[in-house]
């Protein structure tokens, strides 16, 4: 029997592809604004119920939302104040629509995917799947490459692959069906050294897949963790993780890289959450469970932030304190869950990595926006016993990004506590506290000061940046062992 390269996790998304989605969120009219002088607590308590950070309030620069309705008052408070400040988006709306039909032929085919019923996909589709024919260094790739065989995926789900990976590229935003697909695609194209892991399921169904790249692996060979996509908006997250994800597989200058580490890679941490923001509300942050909390009950609110749902120092926020630190009340963005670990998505990143025990020297998340590279602690303005040598890393692992960003970006080097903010209940305070990881990261990557709107023409540019942290801190690691 040919081995199962785990097709099968696609069937779920297609039966869930196929219900109908609810209605855009509409942003029209809403603007992108950002201050460049630090703002005071008192006109951040004024701007609070009329705009949206999308940063830290307190930054050097924050940036914010601001719906129609309190576009003029805000820009009169902040010329009134003598605030310099800059028009970043003029209208959310136009750029979000502008993603889409940039991705013209993807969106159409979901469009489609959406109106027919599953058995019947194949057929819509059976005429351009003949043109995908040598992708596999020139050889016509069967459906027995994909597992076919084994009885668990049928002819149409093994065309519906071949069709979803062909969308993939650097160049727009994909879909997760696409990104699925693809990494499927790639895992049976080199087999020796790529496995797939379906490390989980989350509430809608969709598989939490990861990716696993290492040549001659062991389980005495140290691994990387990487993480994408944990909040839903932040897009150049999974973008750029998977640029680096092929890197990993096709460059050889990070074959010194896959020899000494086994990477385990996880691009969209948040399935649910990002299918989320492609469908319905292109700015939603959390996944989209509902837990039984009485409030979560009351209010009907949706969706926890899981990088407050780790279980470190889980929920150690005072009421009164910013919630951007973590929170208990289940409408706000960065709500922490009933409990410690309460997520699917959390449970089974916690439950791989603690199944390997001792595996993991080094543990890199991704998020945007800020131009950023944090060590521990984030839950308060703390340091760990090594924070010197975190440091120093973490100044060498900026200088290659400055490079390999061709001057473009200065990322800036420190603890949560003084270069953002405090938050409890993170993956990289529970990678460091609970699991033991020496060398952990978190990343901004730049908003280039459109936020989470980065235009995908600096995907390649971000990917690129990724794969010489990766590179560095690879080399680095090895070097210590
Ligand atoms: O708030 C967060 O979870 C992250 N920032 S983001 O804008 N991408 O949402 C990280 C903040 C720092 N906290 C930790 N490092 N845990
Ligand atoms: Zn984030």
């Amino acid at each position: 029997m040919k081995k199962c390269v785990c097709l099968q996790f696609l069937i779920p998304i297609l039966s869930i592809s196929a219900e109908v989605s609810p209605r855009r969120v509409d942003y029209s009219g809403y603007q992108l604004l950002a201050v460049d002088r630090p703002l005071d607590a008192k006109h951040i308590s004024y701007l609070s119920d009329k705009v949206n950070f999308w940063s830290e309030p307190y930054d050097k620069t924050a940036t914010f939302s601001v719906s129609p309705g309190y576009r003029s008052v805000v820009h009169s408070y902040l010329q009134n104040q003598s605030f310099p400040y800059a028009l970043e988006i003029e209208d959310l709306e136009k750029v979000i629509d502008e993603e889409l039909v940039q991705n013209f032929n993807e969106e159409q085919y979901f469009n489609n995917v959406h109106r027919s019923k599953r058995d019947t996909l194949w057929q819509i589709f059976a005429e351009s799947l003949s043109n995908v024919t040598n992708f596999r260094r020139g050889r016509k790739i069967t459906s027995g490459d994909l597992g076919f065989n084994d009885n668990h995926v049928s002819e149409a789900q093994f065309k519906e692959v071949i069709k979803m990976s062909s969308f993939m590229d650097w160049t727009h935003y994909h879909r997760i069906e696409v990104i699925y697909a693809w990494m499927d695609r790639l895992a049976a194209e080199h087999r020796d050294i790529v496995k797939l892991h379906k490390i989980g399921r989350t509430v809608e169904g969709r598989d939490i897949l990861l990716i696993k790249i290492g040549v001659n692996t062991s389980p005495k060979k140290p691994g990387i963790f990487i993480e994408g996509g944990i909040h839903a908006r932040e897009w150049i997250s999974p973008a750029s993780v998977t640029y680096l994800i092929n890197e990993l597989v096709l460059n050889p200058n990070l074959r010194d890289a896959i020899e000494n580490f086994d990477f385990f890679v996880l691009p969209i941490l948040n399935p649910d959450g990002y299918a989320y923001t492609h469908t319905t509300d292109r700015m939603w942050r959390k996944n989209r469970a509902q837990d039984s909390a009485l409030l979560t009950t009351l209010t009907n609110c949706r969706g926890v932030d899981l990088n407050r749902n780790f279980g470190y120092k889980w929920g150690k926020v005072g009421l009164l304190e910013n919630p951007q630190h973590g929170t208990s009340l289940p409408c706000l963005e960065t709500y922490m869950g009933d409990s410690a670990f309460s997520e699917r998505e959390t449970q089974a990143v916690r439950n791989f990595i603690l199944a390997h025990p001792r595996k993991f020297i080094g543990y890199v998340a991704f998020h945007s926006f800020g131009t950023k590279l944090m060590y521990p602690w984030s839950y308060a303005n703390v340091k760990t016993h090594d924070w010197k040598e975190l440091h120093n890393l973490a100044v060498h692992l900026a200088e290659g990004m400055f490079e390999a960003s061709r001057g473009e970006d200065r990322y800036e080097v420190g603890t949560a506590g003084t270069i953002q903010y405090t938050a409890t209940g993170g993956s990289d305070d529970w990678a460091r506290g609970v699991a033991d990881i020496k060398y952990v990261y978190l990343v901004e990557l730049p908003g280039k000061g459109q936020g989470f709107l980065l235009p995908r023409q600096w995907i390649q540019h971000v990917g690129n940046t990724n794969v010489e942290l990766i590179r560095r801190l690879s080399t680095a690691i090895a070097n210590k062992l």
